[in-house]
């Protein structure tokens, strides 16, 4: 019999840190509502759960990078919204966080998830903010969870 290793979803006594971009802050509110409700629901303790706000998603990676090694926190969630316009500025600032977030995640110590929305127009963003396309803030804050606990039995 093969050994499995897998995380579990208990949040109690976890200290989570989110990071948001307050850039399309429509949709990015969504995302914090969501992450927030899956912490709640898996045990995270309100005052275990610290949200930084970032100008846009651009300035995501540099902050993450400061709390995934502050030793404060046992995982942080990325947040933001980007969302394509007129010109190529779109394709910056979705490669930099999404590169910059896996960079972090590879070198920090805990885990860091990525619940940065890269869409294409602003009924793409709603639906996977809260409607037909599920919440991604509440995926990145389950997927922290399970993480946390899979670190612990590396
Ligand atoms: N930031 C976002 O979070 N989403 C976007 O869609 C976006 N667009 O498209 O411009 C955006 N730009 C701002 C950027 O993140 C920085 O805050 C800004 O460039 C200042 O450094």
């Amino acid at each position: 019999m093969a050994l499995e290793v897998a995380g579990q979803l208990d949040g109690s006594n976890l200290k989570v840190a989110i990071v948001v971009g307050r850039f399309n802050n429509f949709i990015s509110e969504r995302l914090v509502e969501g992450a927030l409700d899956c912490l709640r629901r898996h045990g995270v303790a309100e005052e275990n759960i610290a949200v930084h706000w970032t100008p846009g998603s651009f300035e995501i990676p540099p902050v993450a990078a400061r709390l995934a090694q502050a030793k404060r926190f046992d995982t942080v969630i990325c947040l933001g919204t980007v969302i394509r316009g007129g010109t190529p500025h779109f394709e910056y600032v979705a490669a930099e966080v999404t590169k910059g977030v896996a960079q972090i995640a590879l070198a920090a110590p805990i885990p860091v998830t990525l619940g940065v929305l890269t869409c294409d127009n602003v009924e793409q963003a709603i639906e996977r903010a809260g409607t037909k396309g599920g919440n991604k803030g509440f995926d990145a804050a389950l997927a922290a969870l399970e993480m946390v606990s899979l670190y612990r039995r590396l």
